[in-house]
Parts: structure tokens; C-alpha cells; sequence
């Protein structure tokens, strides 16, 4: 089994069905409309994004979230993982009446109880969310850059990419990078290559999540290359919401080939069907990846990651 490692997962998506389930007894809730037979339930972004928001809204204490983080990184160890980072989104927080501080301390210290079980390492990607609005991003950067938690070492956007322009983010970012922040965007997953352009020209991310649009143009995927901009690719999420409309046709292969730096990710494992091993899996079966082409592809997540040096050097 290859080594594997993650760089684009929301935590919040990564709570499976029966630990949603438990979490609905716990607050009193119906989960009948979003968990049908053990499964999540929608059937295009907008309603994943309803089913989301339905299930993180069940996360509501410190003991919560800990669990939440632990229960990820503890699952993603066994299934052969030595590194995770998570976006995490104050916005769900502060909804349910937690401090950006009290959950993101939450979520570290289930990360450290999941590296004591496991070994893993796990960091956090503050993240603002586009359809929540740019006030909000912009709240979420302003915490990333001061917050000073050890585990807190990206910032980036995610959310409904059909809403706003990358220049309404770009102070957002501005405040991340002055305070060292590693950078990362979604783009190129709803719209096509000319938001992953002008993500690349607003906001000048080490990182894309997703990007894989980028195929629809070759001069932008011959830029990507040449950049070495990352790309957080996610190929079961992108099936399942439709980007493509089989494996044989994701672009995955042709990225790789072109040259540019891919990496594999769950984004929202139950929600898609998925986890990071079965990520690799589909790869191996769809993209013609061996062992030792997911074994690079495990290499160029851990030189994207946004750790420390001696971390990183550590996991090499
Ligand atoms: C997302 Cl805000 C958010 N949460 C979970 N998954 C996502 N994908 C894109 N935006
Ligand atoms: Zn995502």
C-alpha cells in the first residue's frame, strides 16, 4: 500500500454518516431529509452544500469538533496516511456559537490526539467561503494571520465559485500572506479555465483546488507547469458532482503528463463515495498510476505542504 498524504479535505465534510447520526441524537435533529440508508443525500452542489450545512451544524461543542478531527485523522492513518490538512471554516463555528479560537483549538487538539494514536501529522487551512460573503473571508484571514496556533498554516477560499470575483479576495489574501500563511484557492471546478487564470492572476496561490478546468485551455496548462503551481486534485468529488462525466474522461492523466504537479484528494470524502485510499485506488485503475507514480504523487503533496521545514524533511 503507497504512503499517502492529503492537502484538500473540509473537516466538516469529512464527518461520516454514522458519526453525523450520533451527533443528530445528541442535538435532537431529524437527519431523515440529508441521511438516507446510511448515506448523504443531494443531488447537485447547491443541495451537497445544504447537506453540508445540515450535518456541521451538529458539530457544536470543543468536545464536538475534537472528536470530529480525531475520528478523521485516525481513519485516514489506517487507510496508510502520514499527513493531513484540513480546511477548517470559523463561519460553521460561530454559527453554532463557538469562538473561530475555541474551534480551532477543538480541531487541534483532536488532530493531537490522532498523531498520538497514529503518528499522523495533521495541519489546519483557515478557510473563508464564497457564498457566505466577502466580509466573512475576510474575518477568517484576519483570524488565520493572528491566531498563532501552531497547526494553523494556510488560508484559502472555498465555497460556491459561481459567486464573487477573485479580486473581491484579494485583500483577504494579502492579510494571510503578510503573516506567512501558505495559500491555496478553489478554482476551475464549477467555471472553466478562466477562473483558474484569474485566480492565478488575482491572487498568485503556491496552490489550486481543484483547477483541473484548466484542461480546457493548453497555453493555461502549459502556465501551470512552468509555475509549478500544485494542483489539489479530487477525482471521486468531481465525478460525483459532475465535472466530468466518467473517470476515463478526468483530466488527471493529462495534467500529469503536461507536466504540471498533481496531487490526489477526498475534498469531501462521504459526501462523494470516497476516502484518500480509494482516491489512489481510482487512480491506479483509471489514470494508469502505479505504485511508483503514486508514490510521486504522495511526494509532491508533502513539498506542497504548507509545514515547517523539519516536518516536511521528516516525512520525506
Ligand atoms: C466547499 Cl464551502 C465548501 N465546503 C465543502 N466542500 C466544498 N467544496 C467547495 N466549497
Ligand atoms: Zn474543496
Amino acid at each position: 500500500m503507497p504512503l499517502k498524504a492529503e492537502l484538500h479535505c473540509h473537516i466538516e465534510g469529512a464527518a461520516a454518516p454514522e458519526l453525523v447520526i450520533r451527533q443528530a441524537q445528541k442535538y435532537g435533529k431529524d437527519v431523515s431529509p440529508f441521511i438516507q440508508n446510511g448515506a448523504f443525500v443531494w443531488n447537485d452542489f447547491t443541495s451537497f452544500l445544504a447537506a453540508y450545512d445540515f450535518a456541521a451544524d451538529l458539530f457544536r461543542t470543543e468536545e464536538d469538533y475534537a472528536r470530529l478531527s480525531e475520528h478523521y485523522l485516525t481513519s485516514l492513518a489506517r487507510d496508510g496516511a502520514i499527513y493531513s490538512e484540513v480546511f477548517t471554516s470559523p463561519d460553521h463555528a460561530t454559527k453554532a456559537g463557538l469562538s473561530p479560537k475555541a474551534y480551532t483549538d477543538a480541531l487541534g487538539e483532536g488532530m493531537e490526539r490522532a498523531k498520538a494514536k497514529t503518528g499522523i501529522e495533521g495541519r489546519m487551512i483557515v478557510t473563508g467561503v464564497r457564498h457566505v460573503g466577502v466580509e466573512s473571508i475576510e474575518a477568517a484571514a484576519r483570524f488565520a494571520a493572528r491566531c498563532n496556533h501552531p497547526l494553523v498554516t494556510g488560508f484559502g477560499v472555498a465555497g460556491d465559485e459561481r459567486m464573487g470575483d477573485f479580486e473581491d479576495y484579494v485583500r483577504a489574501f494579502e492579510i494571510a500572506r503578510e503573516a506567512g500563511l501558505g495559500i491555496t484557492i478553489h478554482a476551475g471546478e464549477l467555471l472553466g479555465w478562466e477562473s483558474v487564470a484569474a485566480a492565478l492572476d488575482h491572487i498568485r496561490p503556491s496552490r489550486i483546488g481543484h483547477g483541473v478546468r484548466a484542461i480546457e485551455n493548453p497555453d493555461l496548462v502549459k502556465r501551470i507547469a512552468d509555475e509549478g503551481v500544485v494542483l489539489e486534485i479530487c477525482p471521486g468529488s468531481n465525478i460525483a458532482l459532475k465535472v466530468f462525466d466518467s473517470f476515463g474522461e478526468h483530466p488527471f492523466r493529462k495534467l500529469r503528463d503536461a507536466g504540471c504537479k498533481v496531487t490526489l484528494n477526498s475534498d469531501d470524502p462521504p459526501y462523494f463515495w470516497t476516502n484518500l485510499k480509494r482516491e489512489y485506488d481510482l487512480a491506479a485503475e483509471h489514470f494508469g498510476m502505479d505504485e511508483k507514480a503514486l508514490m510521486a504523487t504522495t511526494r509532491t503533496a508533502i513539498e506542497a505542504a504548507f509545514v515547517d521545514r523539519k516536518t516536511k524533511s521528516a516525512l520525506m
